[in-house]
């Protein structure tokens, strides 16, 4: 072994292993659909390029540190690449780096990474350990000299060749950033994530540069594209408690379904039978790389997720006119969140202030043992019957927030807590998804009951809803012989659907309200039932209840569905049939959301509500 490499300059072997431990690594873990030779050769070349510019910079400065600078830029690079591989896993998706600075988070997912860890992840480092024996005591060929110049030119035209022929294959690509399969498939890795470092400084960039000028564009879009309140549910909730429930990666297709003749969530189809009860059959999550943060955001501010990372790390100093500060600056609403997690995950101890929280319950308030865990903490069962006698606490009326865990990935659970069994797919993840879905909403109903043994019930009013998907597309085989069809872009996007209950107590009315609806119209919607009328604010939603409902919702990812379409990509279809039709048709909802999206980034990005009072002021509107 060391006599083949005993002319080998180290810098020249490690470029060699590094540029194939890519190319294998992002072959094997990542799903690029490749599906032409020459972009199996963009991917090569990406990777051959990321390697020589990464290792060529040890080549500056002094020789003799050679050897640890080359070792330290290869296991900086392999670094990177292990951790887009335990994300991808865990999130279909590559890191950001507003999403790695969330180390606080890192070590939460623990339980999560224990389970996608495999043995192939050791050979992602072996190559370290292989060079390092090799060269360790190899002075001259480390420091073997090499021609800057010639170095420099072949990276060059290296950079330039594999630039065109991303270009060739994917024009604008530069521009469409939130798509970071796309920025992987043609740039690599590495490159993806120096370019992610550069949009990361240009949004620090924008909030220090920010000022009030794009207020009134963005002011008058939303202000033309406002639906009226329903005038008859104006205040129909007022001064009664208010529960949200967010349910921990709740899919609809759960609702209404059975496995082998049990229904997976008996509770939730009862309430939505219920007096009182107004299902929403045609809702959909819009949630970004934030998860379940950015559903909170959404709820909370009517405006959207960023497009990349989570809003909750990135803007938490932000000025946000929110439903909770709505709530108690207007109807002096006592407001908590109960979550049976670390207080710092997602950041939420920070954002919680914006937010205007009076109190957050967190793993602190609760007792939590080994027995009375699983996955990701507290298993919701003891999660809902320990808050209870905080609630009986609260100061009425209240408002309070509770977000559910058990039904978060792995989906783990204890064989005593088990309803109905695994289902029978090759696919672990998607059949244990139905177990802790059913142990949810047999916690949810306790929940209720309990509720109702503590009066909490009939003076309160309820939201239930989904954060996000539960089920990733990487679970398409399974998840089409469950629904018995196969899933396309249209059907993934109709499983973006999330269920959503309003449960008013005493109430006699039951309805199943069938429009497109988002989560993005539920701040509206509780606005308009508590009898508090919009102040000057920037929201993209509207009322649920609307008699002018359009129907509506935008995706983060930039998808659109409306009560005709589904748009998504650049592939248009019929949302009825699910029939593919000429994309062209799309494109003007497409080219709306867009602009819609922009204009909640910038009103986040240059945090632009602290301007609204004195623009209102201004415009004397
Ligand atoms: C963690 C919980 C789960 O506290 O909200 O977060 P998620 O991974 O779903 O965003
Ligand atoms: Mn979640």
């Amino acid at each position: 072994m060391n006599r083949l490499f005993s002319k080998v300059p180290l810098i020249w072997l490690s470029i060699l292993l590094l540029t194939l431990k890519t190319y294998i690594v992002t072959k094997l873990v990542f799903e690029l659909d490749i599906d032409s030779f020459s972009q199996e050769l963009i991917l090569a070349l990406s990777a051959l390029c990321s390697s020589v510019i990464l290792l060529g910079l040890a080549l500056f400065g002094k020789k003799q540190h050679q050897f640890i600078k080359i070792m330290f830029l290869y296991s900086f690079a392999t670094i990177i690449l292990y951790i887009n591989v335990l994300y991808y896993r865990f999130f279909n998706d590559f890191i950001t780096i507003p999403v790695l600075f969330q180390s606080k988070n890192l070590s939460d997912l623990w339980t999560s990474l224990v389970e996608l860890n495999s043995l192939f992840d050791l050979f992602i480092f072996l190559d370290i350990v292989i060079l390092a024996m090799l060269y360790k005591r190899k002075q001259e060929r480390v420091e073997m000299t090499i021609n800057k110049k010639k170095f420099m030119v072949v990276t060059c035209v290296l950079i330039f060749i594999s630039l065109v022929y991303a270009h060739a294959e994917r024009p604008e690509l530069l521009t469409r950033s939130f798509d970071r399969k796309l920025l992987v498939k043609n740039l690599g890795v590495y490159a993806y994530q120096g370019y992610d470092f550069l949009l990361y400084s240009n949004t620090k960039r924008r909030i220090a540069f920010a000022d009030s000028d794009k207020l009134t564009e963005i002011v008058n879009y939303v202000n033309a594209n406002k639906e009226k309140p329903n005038e008859d549910l104006f205040g129909k909730a007022k001064g009664k408690n208010l529960f949200l429930i967010s349910l921990e990666s709740t899919q609809d297709f759960v609702v209404n379904r059975e496995i082998d003749g049990q229904e997976i969530t008996p509770f939730l189809n009862q309430l939505i039978k219920e007096k009182g009860s107004y299902y929403f059959s045609n809702f959909y999550h819009q949630t970004g790389q934030g998860k379940t943060s950015d559903s909170e955001f959404i709820v909370e501010n009517s405006l959207y997720g960023l497009p990349r990372g989570a809003v909750f790390f990135s803007n938490p100093q932000n000025k946000y006119q929110s439903l909770t500060n709505y709530l108690k600056d207007e109807k002096g609403y006592y407001t908590s969140v109960f979550h049976a997690n670390n207080k710092s995950f997602w950041n939420r101890d920070v954002m919680y202030e914006a937010i205007g929280y009076d109190r957050f319950f967190s793993d602190l308030d609760y007792w939590i043992t080994e027995e009375n865990s699983i996955g990701w903490g507290l298993k919701d069962d003891h999660f809902f019957t320990q808050s209870i006698p905080h609630l009986k606490q609260l100061p009425q009326p209240f408002m309070a927030k509770f977000i559910t865990l058990t039904n978060h990935f792995p989906f783990s659970l204890s064989q005593q807590d088990e309803i109905i069994p695994e289902w029978n797919s090759k696919d672990g993840t998607v059949n244990r998804y139905f177990t802790t879905v059913s142990y949810q909403d047999a916690a949810l109903r306790k929940f209720f009951e309990q509720l109702k043994a503590a009066g909490l019930y009939e003076n309160s009013i309820f939201v239930i809803y989904g954060d996000h998907y539960g089920i990733s597309d990487n679970h398409n085989t399974a998840m089409s012989q469950f629904l018995n069809t196969t899933i396309t872009p249209y059907e993934y996007i109709e499983l973006q659907k999330v269920p959503l209950i309003f449960h008013f107590p005493k109430s006699h009315e039951t309805k199943t309200i069938t429009s497109v609806t988002g989560q993005i119209d539920l701040k509206p919607t509780i606005l308009n039932l508590m009898g508090i009328s919009e102040k000057s604010d920037i929201q993209f939603g509207s009322d649920l209840f609307s008699e002018e409902k359009k129907d509506n919702v935008i995706m983060r990812d930039g998808s659109v569905v409306t009560n005709t379409y589904v748009a998504t990509g650049n592939k248009c279809y019929l949302k009825e049939t699910g029939q593919e039709i000429p994309s062209a048709e799309c494109m003007p909802l497409l080219l709306k959301a867009k602009k819609e999206l922009s204009y909640s980034d910038r009103v986040i990005y240059g945090d632009l509500l602290k301007f609204l009072p004195s623009y209102y002021e201004g415009t004397d509107k």
